[in-house]
């Protein structure tokens, strides 16, 4: 069987957390390939909202695995308070959740080094969610990291000591105000390491590679969005790991020509925090609506989202370097009552109009042609068929599979799992 891809389009948020778990049932396993706890996937179901950070989204259906790939960082102090939310709602996940003993862990000084980092760059900060997760893939790459798998492993503080005591030297030498106090820290570490080691570990490449020749279906599911690709993303301003298609082979360990369907999903806006360019971002009373409406802050850090009209150029690009095959639309709600709409479909740049996203995006770079497109006024929100959507809605939809090339099989008009129209 083929392993399906659900990734971010845009710089996140776009509702992966919601799409997945409307999916699961399709799915034998659930995996997450990259990022970590800045992830913040939001589910809502029964009445109930329910955030994640590391777990994947699956973890509400019975019966299902829910992989934590290797390409993932996690930090076992946020993982325990994961696991504690599930236990409250009775969740029972010490079957079903997986950990590959290749994945990373995040560090207490990984934390205060991104600090560090950030408070150093002051104004030209990247807006990181200050969980760790710049300077763990860091230690990755760098071939000094701990996985899950040393762990389990009679010497591995040994490892963690000096490990840490090298992380604080670099603190020491960034030379900005990050008071801590490490022996607190290392305590809640410490005993969330244990809680960590109660579960799971597996060899998730063999057990992945095993379950597609018994014929499991597998979806992996992204975090964040193409555009904070560390690759592909608007660098610096980004993420440390590969969010887009190729991030979901090395994150899993699987091959390339196993990849079948690749949803992609978008907001039918668009939204972005932290810092970074962000050629559609409005500073009106528009964007404003958008942020009030679609309540857009922060799932993991409360922070307000930057709002701006729906970006095609960007869109584009990321539909070719993922290779989508479907696309899924999010929060066309939140657009109800707008009179008119805006869409960028392409760029002036250097005084010539392009359809591609350049090097440079910046706001001295590139300017956005937009065309402009009827609102819809219904509230959608109550909608559960095709046939129940405005006629406007219907043009923008078929004016977005148009100039991108790609069907929109699923369009979201609401946070809860039943408001989901499939076309
Ligand atoms: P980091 O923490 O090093 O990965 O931050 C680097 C940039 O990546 C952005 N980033 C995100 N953007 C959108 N959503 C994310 N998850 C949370 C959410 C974010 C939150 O679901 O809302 O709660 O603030 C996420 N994670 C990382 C980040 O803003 C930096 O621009
Ligand atoms: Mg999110």
């Amino acid at each position: 069987m083929a392993v399906d891809l659900l990734l971010g389009l845009q710089w996140g948020d776009e509702g992966k957390g919601k799409i997945v778990d409307v999916l699961t049932s399709k799915y034998n396993i659930i995996a997450r390939f990259q990022g970590g706890p800045n992830a913040g996937h939001t589910l809502v179901f029964n009445g109930k909202k329910h955030v994640l950070h590391t777990i994947p989204s699956g973890i509400f259906h019975e019966g299902k695995a829910n992989l934590v790939g290797n390409g993932v960082v996690i930090d076992p102090v946020i993982f325990k308070k994961e696991l504690d939310k599930l236990e409250e709602q009775n969740v029972d996940y010490r079957k079903s959740l997986l950990i590959s003993r290749k994945a990373h862990i995040i560090l207490p000084t990984h934390r205060l080094l991104d600090a560090a980092s950030e408070a150093s760059k002051g104004k030209a900060k990247i807006g990181s969610t200050l969980k760790g997760i710049g300077p763990t893939y860091m230690d990755k790459t760098g071939r000094n990291g701990i996985r899950v798998g040393d762990i389990e492993l009679a010497d591995w503080k040994d490892k963690y000591r000096a490990l840490a005591d090298k992380h604080e030297a670099m603190i020491a030498f960034y030379n900005v105000d990050v008071q801590y106090d490490l022996q607190e820290l290392e305590t809640e570490f410490f005993a969330s390491i244990e809680t960590l080691k109660s579960l799971q570990f597996i060899d998730s490449e063999e057990y992945l590679h095993q379950a597609q020749k018994r014929g499991e279906s597998i979806l992996a599911e992204g975090a964040q969005g193409s555009l904070l690709d560390i690759d592909f993303g608007t660098y610096p301003f980004v993420t440390s790991s590969n969010t887009t298609a190729a991030g979901a082979c090395t994150g899993l360990g699987i091959a390339p020509n196993r990849i079948g369907e690749v949803f992609g999903i978008f907001k039918a806006y668009t939204t972005r925090v932290g810092s970074g360019p962000f050629p559609t971002e409005l500073f009106d009373e528009a964007g404003e609506t958008m942020g009030r409406v679609g309540n857009e802050f922060g799932a993991t850090t409360g922070r307000a989202r930057r709002c701006g009209w729906l970006d095609l150029v960007a869109l584009r690009y990321a539909c070719q370097v993922n290779g989508v095959t479907q696309l899924i639309m999010m929060k066309g709600d939140v657009l109800s009552g707008f009179k008119t709409l805006k869409v960028c479909t392409s760029y002036k740049y250097k005084g010539k109009e392009i359809k591609h996203l350049p090097f440079n995006i910046e706001e001295q770079n590139v300017t956005p042609i937009y065309t402009e497109m009827k609102g819809w006024q219904a509230d959608l929100t109550e909608m559960t068929e095709a046939s129940q959507m405005p006629k406007p809605l219907v043009e923008y939809i078929e004016f977005l599979e148009k100039e991108l090339e790609i069907p929109i099989t699923i369009v979201s008009v609401g946070p809860d799992r039943k408001q989901t129209i499939v076309r």
